[in-house]
């Protein structure tokens, strides 16, 4: 765990579904004005926008836009990575004019048999570029890292030996395989996840003096507006087609990965991992991490204003069904995994449930029954939810249902 004491605590969490009480959850098809919502058109034009403000203002804070000035530089392209099967290619983000500022390194992986441009996934990874597959040549980062005394990285600093460490998250090949390209960045080179991490992350390299605002954005909002970023670059790749991304993102980067999907309609499938609380989870349901938890272990991942709902989620504005239906009506994947349960399998599992009837209004269906579907059983179309066997983690299951779901909604990548 990146926070230790964090293993032992959730243990005193509630995981008793008859304690879990009742609640309402605030209307998807109604305005705050009491307006009722009956078309794609009125929910594209009033609830969306009003919604979209909504999470901003109340747990997420505000996005800046793209930054003027921001390029890109080639750093290493490979042609023949993965034994002659992929191009592995290095580029830095810079968000400012000078190669000197803020910038994002992309290690990107396209497969070498494509006959056009390829549909691409792309997501943060939590330990750096080098610990998505073993290659070599993929730099190390310098960046600040989180404490691993079990992969020996020590003094925050990443280490040869760590490469490779987060590969079983990853699965490159598969994916190249398959017919994908991969783009994926460290997240710690838009902030550093420690609650002083911002001092020296984007939120102040963007800004000179910055002030913290009651909607200021939080970490969260820093690695989702690097995912926005990651997109400006795919768009002008000639080998990618930046209209067939997927963003993936696991857990705290699951969280920022649904925040940034609905922020940017670019993004043509959103896929959240177990993201849990502040995620796809609902937060009127006790059960696992609450807010109280989730603010107090990680005070710098959202708004200042998220913190008025630490002891009373149920006078939120919004729930997370909101956010989730704010995808629609793009492809939706939700996952969870069983012995996850501080992420709250189920209040994943209800929140995309509850996202049908605005995947309705485009005449797409959801995830039609309301009751949990069993282990490793995927259900529902445009908006498809599993629950897997097993820990809190990414793995091959996970990615071969989100590669099946890409081919259904891109159409087969070869
Ligand atoms: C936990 C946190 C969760 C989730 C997880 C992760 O410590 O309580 O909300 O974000 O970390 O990112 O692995």
């Amino acid at each position: 765990s990146f926070f230790p004491g964090l293993a032992q605590e959730p243990g005193k969490f509630n995981y008793d579904e008859s304690q879990v009480g009742t609640y309402t959850l605030p209307p998807l098809l109604q305005t705050t004005g009491g307006q009722k919502i009956t078309s794609a058109t009125q929910w594209n034009t009033t609830q969306r926008p009003a919604l979209l403000k909504l999470f901003a203002d109340n747990v997420y804070g505000r996005l800046p836009g793209k930054p003027a000035g921001m390029h890109y530089k080639v750093v290493s392209e490979d042609k023949q990575a993965l034994g002659g099967k992929a191009i592995l290619k290095q580029v830095t983000i810079y968000f400012t004019p000078a190669d000197t500022g803020a910038s994002m390194d992309v290690l990107l992986f396209l497969p070498k048999q494509a006959k056009g441009p390829v549909p691409v996934f792309a997501g943060l990874n939590f330990k750096g570029n080098h610990t998505v597959h073993p290659d070599p040549q993929i730099k190390v980062t310098s960046r600040w890292v989180a404490e691993d005394k079990n992969a020996g990285i020590t003094g925050n600093r990443a280490n040869e030996q760590t490469r490779g460490l987060q590969a079983s998250r990853w699965v490159v090949e598969e994916i190249i395989a398959r017919g994908y390209g991969l783009a994926t960045a460290y997240y710690g080179d838009l902030e550093p996840d420690y609650p002083e991490g911002y001092k020296t992350g984007i939120r102040t390299q963007l800004r000179k003096n910055l002030k913290i605002q009651p909607n200021e954005w939080g970490a969260i909002g820093a690695w989702a507006w690097g995912m926005s970023r990651m997109l400006d670059y795919l768009e002008t790749e000639p080998a990618v087609n930046a209209k067939k991304v997927a963003l993936q993102g696991h857990s705290r980067i699951g969280k920022a990965a649904l925040w940034a999907g609905v922020n940017d309609p670019r993004f043509a499938i959103i896929i959240s991992n177990e993201s849990g609380e502040g995620g796809a989870a609902l937060a009127r349901r006790w059960y696992g991490e609450t807010v109280a938890r989730l603010n107090e272990a990680f005070p710098h991942w959202f708004s200042p204003n998220y913190r008025k709902f630490d002891h009373n989620p149920n006078q939120m504005p919004v729930d997370q069904h909101q956010l989730l239906a704010l995808v629609a009506p793009r492809p939706l994947y939700v996952a969870s995994a069983q012995e996850d349960q501080w992420s709250d399998p189920k209040g994943e599992f209800l929140s995309a449930q509850a996202t049908a009837p605005v995947y309705a209004l485009f005449g797409k269906k959801g995830i039609d029954s309301s009751a949990m579907p069993g282990l490793n059983q995927p259900v529902g179309e445009t908006v498809r939810y599993h629950n897997r066997s097993g820990k809190h983690d990414v793995t091959l299951y996970d990615w071969q249902q989100y590669l099946s779901f890409a081919d259904k909604h891109f159409g087969q990548a070869q």
